[in-house]
Parts: structure tokens; C-alpha cells; sequence
């Protein structure tokens, strides 16, 4: 009896060393993409820099560099994906529903919806905070001064909440004007029905640059009323898909940070740096296997897109027609929030 027990603990103890030991399997997400080959990526409906298409039907942007990096990782083309544009209120349910396999689009990562939602935050692309847009003839300086006036905002946002917390705390009656629709709620602030325009920074900037009739009409007060840390969700219930999406985003922030870019990636993959080895699959370590893919599963990202840094600049940076300036958005090491775990 009590061999036979040892027996059965040995062979236990045999299989779980098995399934440790084995690379991980695909995921169903995964399974999926690759049976359709294609990516289907859910957007922002038109915030330039993050994501918009052009004339051409072609999308890009910070956040849709997101998708083109994992298409490239996963299906070995970045141009393999579906763009699904998305309103603040329909962005949830399309993710829940396996409508798109990925939430790209300036969403903040908040307890409440990693805990309810039946989803899962990844890792931020864009550390941002909610600011105000107001006009210069308004004369107004700082978010103190709204005293009493209007705010034009969209619903099904943090925005809304952030708004009346910050009137609230802050003593100030502030009055919402609320709409469903993002260009609903621009074009109130554009024709004078609200005092000021409140969203995400980065939101704002986009905002002015790509639709005011003259930007330089208008200022973004200096105030940040919170934290918006905005990134890709996925659905709960698929940690292979999971994990993929963060070490495509982890390995793009390492690959900044070891100077592996767009331009220089082939060469580096015959590095002599361990770290750049395992980055790229040059040397005997396969970091891919671990997570179902192969050898090259970053290498093909960088070539796509670029590095985080490179994908900052192109899209959002201060050469770019948004000119953000990388901030908190830079690498750990140079003053920044973005800090990759080792990617080993
Ligand atoms: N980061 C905030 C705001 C995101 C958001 O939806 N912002 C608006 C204003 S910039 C937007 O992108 N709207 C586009 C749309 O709904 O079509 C959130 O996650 O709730």
C-alpha cells in the first residue's frame, strides 16, 4: 500500500516536472489569430498620434504600433491586422465579447476595471494625466480659475469621474457638460459651449493640433488632476496571450534601453551582450520557447515598429506634429516611469 502510494506521488511528481519543463503552449487567443491570420486590434475612433487612419484607410500611431509589433511577432507581418475603432463606451464589450483580441487605445489601467470588468491590464504604452484645454482669449492660467464654469467632457470615461472628484475636492462647482461622443464633445468646446475641454493630456494635445481651426487659439493649462496610466488590455482566461502582449511591450522598452533599434537590429542579433542575445535569439538561449513563439519573436517586432523609443518619436515625440515631450514616458534609467522587466 504504501509503495504503491510512492509509486503514484513519483509518477505526480514526474508529469508536473514535464509540464514545467515544457515551452508553453499557444492559448487560445493565440490559436485564433493564427487560424484567421490576422490580428484584430480595437482602436481609438481617430486620436492622431495614438491612432488614426489616414486617407488611405491606413492606421497608425503609438497605440497601433502596439498591434503592429505583436502581428509581427506572432503572424511574422505587422500589416496583418484589423483595425476595429472603438467609442469610450464600446471599448470594454468588444474586448469582452472576443470581438478583438486586444484593447490598444488610451485606456488607464484602474482597480475597478482590472477587477470587474473580466479583463486584464497589461503594461502602460503612455504614462499620461488629465489636463484642460481652454481658449487664450479666456485669459484663464490654471485649473483653480474654473470656478463655476462649464466643462465640456465625454462620458464612459475616467475623464467624467476625475472632473467632478477634483470640483469636489477642490471646492469649485465646476459644471459638466456631458457627451457620448468624443467629436460631439470637441466640437461644444470649438463653438463656445463650454468654457473648457477636459481629458487626458496627451488627448488634449492631439486634440488641438489635429482639429482646432488655429491651435494657437488655445493653451493647455499646466495642471494634471490625476494619474492615467494608459495601455493594452486582453480578455481574462488566457495567460499565454497575456504574457505575450507584456514581454512584446517589455522587450520593446529593453530594446531601447540596449540600444537595439529598427535600423540596426539585424547586425545586433550577431551581438556579443547576452542580453541583446536573448532579446534578439542570437545566441543559444531561447526566450521565445517559453512563451510558444520562436527564436526571432522580438527581433520581428523591432524591425516593424522600432523600439519603444523610436515608435515615441515617430508618433508622439516633440518632432512629431504632437510634439509631447518623453517625460515620464523615458526610460527608467533617464528619468522616466518606463522600466521593462529583464526580458531572460
Ligand atoms: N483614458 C481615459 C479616457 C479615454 C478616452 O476614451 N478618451 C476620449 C477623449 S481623448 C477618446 O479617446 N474618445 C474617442 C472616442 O470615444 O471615439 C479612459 O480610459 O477612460
Amino acid at each position: 500500500m504504501h509503495l504503491k502510494r510512492l509509486k503514484i506521488a513519483a509518477a505526480f511528481v514526474a508529469v508536473m516536472g514535464a509540464v514545467l519543463a515544457a515551452p508553453a503552449h499557444a492559448g487560445k487567443t493565440l490559436d485564433g489569430i493564427k487560424a484567421r491570420g490576422q490580428l484584430v486590434c480595437g482602436v481609438n475612433t481617430g486620436l492622431a498620434g495614438f491612432a488614426a487612419a489616414n486617407t488611405a484607410g491606413k492606421w497608425s500611431g503609438l497605440d497601433v504600433d502596439v498591434c503592429r509589433a505583436l502581428a509581427a511577432t506572432v503572424l511574422s507581418d505587422a500589416e496583418k491586422v484589423k483595425y476595429v475603432p472603438l467609442n469610450a463606451q464600446q471599448r470594454f464589450t468588444a474586448l469582452q465579447s472576443g470581438e478583438i483580441d486586444i484593447l490598444p487605445r488610451n485606456t488607464t489601467f484602474t482597480l475597478t476595471r482590472d477587477a470587474s470588468l473580466g479583463l486584464n491590464v497589461t503594461v502602460p504604452n503612455y504614462y499620461d494625466g488629465q489636463g484642460f484645454m481652454v481658449t487664450v482669449k479666456s485669459k484663464i492660467k490654471s485649473a483653480k480659475q474654473l470656478k463655476g464654469q462649464t466643462v465640456c467632457v465625454q462620458s464612459g470615461t475616467t475623464t467624467e469621474k476625475n472632473l467632478t472628484d477634483y470640483s469636489k475636492a477642490n471646492d469649485l462647482g465646476i459644471k459638466p457638460v456631458v457627451y457620448e461622443k468624443l467629436e460631439a464633445a470637441e466640437n461644444a468646446y470649438f463653438t463656445g459651449r463650454c468654457v473648457a475641454y477636459t481629458t487626458d493630456a496627451s488627448g488634449l494635445a492631439s486634440t488641438r493640433n489635429d482639429k482646432a481651426k488655429d491651435p494657437k487659439e488655445h493653451v493647455i493649462l499646466p495642471d494634471l488632476i490625476s494619474k492615467e496610466p494608459l495601455g493594452p488590455m486582453v480578455r481574462r482566461g488566457d495567460d499565454e496571450w497575456f504574457a505575450i502582449v507584456k514581454w512584446v511591450m517589455y522587450g520593446l522598452l529593453e530594446a531601447e534601453e540596449y540600444g537595439v533599434t529598427q535600423a540596426n537590429v539585424d547586425q545586433m542579433k550577431s551581438s556579443a551582450d547576452p542580453v541583446v542575445q536573448r532579446l534578439l535569439g542570437g545566441g543559444n538561449e531561447d526566450t521565445g520557447k517559453l512563451l510558444g513563439l520562436d527564436k526571432e519573436w522580438l527581433a520581428r517586432a523591432v524591425k516593424a515598429v522600432g523600439n519603444y523609443g523610436e515608435s515615441f518619436e515617430r508618433n508622439v515625440g516633440p518632432k512629431s506634429p504632437l510634439g509631447l515631450p518623453r517625460g515620464m514616458n523615458n526610460l527608467w534609467n533617464k528619468g522616466g516611469l518606463m522600466y521593462a522587466y529583464p526580458v531572460r
